[in-house]
């Protein structure tokens, strides 16, 4: 049984998928892809993920794309924990995480302040604190949502951890980096004591960004 996934460990997606693995305690091989790197958009890999995005996924030659469908055919192929079940309310919820997560997450907290506020300067380019600014107001919203669905549980849904907080860990980890998201968590009191589980999460210890 051989698990590859192909992408960088700089990558928030890439992380989610490797989550999964770690949590259910599949076995699997990183292949390096910096998908940044033109070069490395070779027609290869193109066949693997044709919209030239990491992470794309092989498991004994089934081929799969697209971090949420990896992360659910991960839960449901392997043994281990489950990280998608519960009644019906939950696993929408559950659901809804992820999508709010993909939809309205990962730009602001990821692109629009971490890659603007750190990642930039450290190439020594400018930030666009514009850019900042209204990526700052989009996290606050996206915050109160998660939180308001949270109502009090230990981990974002419920008892167990779930494929909800594998989503959403990665691009917070990324926000908290910077100054503005670590003062913003300081207003959400549960969604800071989440995080502070999920930091230390096995599976998040076991798949760093790089230095
Ligand atoms: N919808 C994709 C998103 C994957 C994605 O955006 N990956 C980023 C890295 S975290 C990427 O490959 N970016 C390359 C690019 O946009 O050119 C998924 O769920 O897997």
């Amino acid at each position: 049984m051989t698990v590859t996934v192909y992408g960088a460990d700089y990558s928030c997606y890439v992380r989610i998928v490797r989550l999964a693995l770690e949590e259910k305690g599949v076995p699997y091989r990183l292949v390096p892809v910096d998908i940044f790197a033109e070069e490395e958009r070779t027609p290869d890999y193109l066949a693997r993920h044709p919209f030239g995005k990491i992470p794309s996924f092989d498991h004994d030659g089934f081929l799969l794309y697209e971090a949420s469908a990896i992360s659910r055919y991960v839960d449901a192929a392997f043994d281990g924990p489950s990280l998608l079940s519960g009644d019906p309310k939950t696993i929408a919820r559950i659901e809804q995480i992820i999508s709010v997560c993909d939809s309205y997450v990962y730009q602001p907290l990821v692109w629009d302040v971490y890659v603007e506020r750190l990642e930039k300067a450290g190439r020594g380019e400018k930030s666009d604190e514009d850019r900042i600014a209204d990526g700052l107001d989009k996290a606050r919203i996206s915050l109160a949502a998660i939180t308001r669905l949270m109502s009090g549980k230990t981990w974002l849904t419920g008892d167990d951890i779930t494929l909800a907080d594998l989503h959403l860990a990665p691009m917070m980890d990324f926000f908290l980096m910077t100054q503005e998201g670590r003062r913003m968590i300081t207003g959400f009191p549960l969604l800071g004591a989440w995080w502070e589980r999920m930091r230390q999460r096995p599976s998040m210890l076991a798949t760093p960004y790089p230095a």
